[in-house]
């Protein structure tokens, strides 16, 4: 079996980050060890306030010397929200520690949405987050979270020869595969659009828009994203999986929308992504 591990947040209410990823990858039959980077008692956006932070920084150094002594091995690394500049560094250094010539780094470059960066977040933590894009495989921002990377102002009608400049330019930060999620090159479409700087060159995958924000989406398409390049899928096989299992969610929310405010209802879902998953687990 595949074994990845995956390094972002708890957040104990609101299905996101650790949360998120751990029951999707799982579902796709890949196992999953995690590195909590910080529990908080709800995550940051939806407008949630008031919510507790504690810092797990230390323990990443210390969970990392207890495997390194293990002996043990990851096909994947997959980062996502991250706390703070110092806690980039430390992952960098677990990166740098874990990684051989066949693990995949996937980085997922959590800092905001819809034009916002989340709460906490400032340019000092763009410059740091830059640098873990430019060791990673395959990097998966947002629009937002692009502009960011790119120091570019924010434009939420992008076109589909803007995505692509914008893909070049973000393998150019150092990773291989830029994958731009929450893509969408016309009001009917909307998806993922990536560009692979070896081989694959530019690959999209687009489904029907549904109008709204969904928290949590993000974290979904990355870590169904990270599961299925584990499993050995095509960039075009795990985004057609990724856009597919992520408007299925979204559907699956939208009859109870009022009721689940602060993420998508994954959880109905998984059984069909198990099932899309059984020919490529070994
Ligand atoms: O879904 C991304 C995410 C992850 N973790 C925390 C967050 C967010 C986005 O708001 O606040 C803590």
């Amino acid at each position: 079996m595949k074994r990845a591990v995956t390094i972002q947040d708890i957040s104990c209410f609101g299905k996101c980050s650790l949360t998120a990823a751990l029951p999707v990858m799982s579902a796709m039959g890949v196992e999953t060890a995690v590195i909590p980077t910080a529990v908080l008692s709800t995550h940051t956006g939806s407008g949630f306030t008031g919510y507790t932070f504690r810092d797990l920084t230390d323990d990443i150094t210390q969970i990392a010397a207890h495997w390194k002594k293990l002996g043990l091995r990851f096909d994947t690394i997959y980062t996502g929200y991250i706390g703070s500049c110092s806690q980039i560094n430390v992952i960098k250094r677990f990166i740098a520690q874990f990684r051989t010539d066949e693990t995949l780094v996937v980085v997922d470059p959590v800092m905001g949405d819809g034009g916002r960066m989340y709460a906490g977040f400032d340019s000092r933590f763009v410059t740091a987050m830059k640098e873990l894009c430019s060791i990673a495989d395959v990097i998966l921002p947002n629009p937002t979270e692009a502009a960011l990377l790119l120091g570019r102002n924010f434009s939420n009608s992008l076109t589909e020869p803007e995505i692509k400049d914008m893909l070049e330019r973000l393998t150019g930060l150092g990773c291989k595969t830029a994958i731009m999620t929450g893509a969408s090159p016309d009001n009917t479409r909307n998806g993922a659009a990536a560009y692979c700087s070896c081989g694959e060159g530019f690959v999209f995958s687009y489904g029907e828009n549904i109008p709204g924000s969904f928290h949590s989406t993000g974290d979904i398409f990355s870590s169904v994203v990270s599961g299925g390049l584990t499993l050995g899928m095509t960039l075009k096989q795990a985004l057609d999986l990724a856009v597919g299992f992520t408007h299925d969610c979204i559907k699956a929310t939208l009859p109870v929308r009022e009721e689940e405010w602060y993420s998508v209802r994954f959880e109905p879902c998984l059984g069909d992504l198990a099932k899309a998953c059984k020919k490529y687990m070994e």
